[in-house]
């Protein structure tokens, strides 16, 4: 990668790669991110990409675009700190898949060029129509976003919370609070089924963030199985125990929940797994926690077994047969560790 400084603070950075078969390059600006100029920025390029002064509107755009073998090019915007980055991005066949003589880079770097220095106007100024419906394009979005509240919130939590510390400080202690309101009669399976839609789209939020940020490892690690196990539809804690352990390098064999105790032998064996995760949130399914684990001792499956729910406490799962017991999604990456390194 080089780096290289083109006037005062702007820089051009090459990525080469012969990895790919398409080139992708952007223009970014950076500013401040500030209420009263964030909008703004957004807008111009959005209004910016609706077309240059040689190709007018998007259907002229559209048709340049479909003869420069497919390219694809249009505005980008995120947020990066406290910065707001805006710009263009592109993307077309790489020069080395052209017959000789074409230059594709070159020629939607222009026309990215354009977007820049040579936009479509009207009576010297930047098109109203265009301003217009880019700005009721940009509100509808933001209501899209602040309207479904549970992915909002999530959202604005994790601006300044780490995500383990939302799921451990706040999903779970509301998820207790209804489940509470529940056993004692003051709830309905109704709000329990809301509460678990709330928690799991803002988990959703979480599991992009979790993923997104790099684990502690990284060198190729044996698969651990996870289940929720038979007669058990509770998935929120086992979905959140795999989103922890693949971030930590383990690949995770998701059997998903309601799972067979056969199931849960086979894909063991099939995949060599020397960790198999069990969930179960109910007393009735413990009984079913408990067979899983005899069969996979029957079958003689060389593999632990470490289990986890908050129905279960260390005792009871030493009582079950159980190797390890984990009290939260943390505490299975420690025993990952202890077993597989
Ligand atoms: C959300 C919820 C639901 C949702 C589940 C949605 C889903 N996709 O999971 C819905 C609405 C579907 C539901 C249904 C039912 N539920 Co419910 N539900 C809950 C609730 C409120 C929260 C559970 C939860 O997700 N907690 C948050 C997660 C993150 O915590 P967790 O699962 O404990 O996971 C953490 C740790 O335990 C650990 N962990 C979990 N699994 C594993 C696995 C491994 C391998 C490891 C290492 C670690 C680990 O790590 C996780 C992260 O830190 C609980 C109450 C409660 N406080 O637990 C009741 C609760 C579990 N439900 C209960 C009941 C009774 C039911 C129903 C029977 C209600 C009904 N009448 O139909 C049905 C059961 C259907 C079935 N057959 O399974 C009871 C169970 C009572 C009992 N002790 O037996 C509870 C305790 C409510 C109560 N207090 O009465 N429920």
């Amino acid at each position: 990668m080089t780096r290289q400084m083109l006037m005062d603070n702007v820089y051009l950075t090459h990525v080469p790669s012969e990895k790919f078969k398409t080139s992708f390059f952007s223009a970014q600006m950076a500013a401040p991110l500030r209420p009263d100029t964030a909008g703004l920025n957004a807008l111009l390029v959005n209004v910016l990409s609706r077309g240059t002064a040689r190709l007018p509107d998007m259907t002229a755009l559209g048709r340049e675009l479909d003869m420069l073998y497919g390219a694809r090019l249009g505005p980008q915007l995120r947020r990066m700190g406290e910065n707001q980055v805006f710009g263009f991005t592109a993307s077309c066949v790489d020069d080395r898949f052209l017959p000789p003589g074409e230059e594709l880079l070159e020629k939607t770097a222009d026309l990215m060029g354009d977007m820049f220095c040579a936009p479509a106007l009207q009576d010297g100024r930047l098109r109203a129509d265009y301003a217009d419906s880019e700005r009721a394009n940009l509100i509808d979005e933001i209501r899209s976003i602040v309207n479904d509240k549970r992915v909002y919130a999530a959202r604005r939590l994790l601006e300044t919370e780490d995500p383990m510390a939302v799921v451990d400080g706040i999903l779970i202690p509301a998820l207790d609070r209804v489940g509470a309101d529940f056993e004692a009669g003051k709830g309905f399976l109704p709000q329990l089924i809301q509460a678990a839609g709330a928690a799991q789209a803002a988990f959703e939020v979480i599991r992009e963030q979790l993923s997104a940020r790099p684990g502690g490892e990284s060198a190729p690690k044996a698969p651990i199985v996870l289940a929720t196990v038979k007669g058990d539809i509770h998935d929120i804690g086992k979905n959140i125990v795999k989103v922890l352990l693949e971030n930590y390098g383990y690949p995770v064999i998701d059997l998903g929940k309601d799972v067979e105790p056969a199931a849960v032998v086979e894909a063991a064996k099939r995949h060599a797994a020397p960790l198999v995760g069990l969930s179960a949130l109910m007393t009735t399914t413990l009984g079913s926690m408990e067979e899983t684990i005899r069969l996979l001792r029957a079958e003689q499956v060389a593999c632990k077994v470490v289990v986890g729910g908050a129905v279960l406490t260390a005792d009871y799962a030493k009582k079950i047969g159980a190797d390890f017991y984990a009290k939260d999604a943390k505490e299975s990456v420690d025993v990952a560790r202890q077993v597989i390194g």
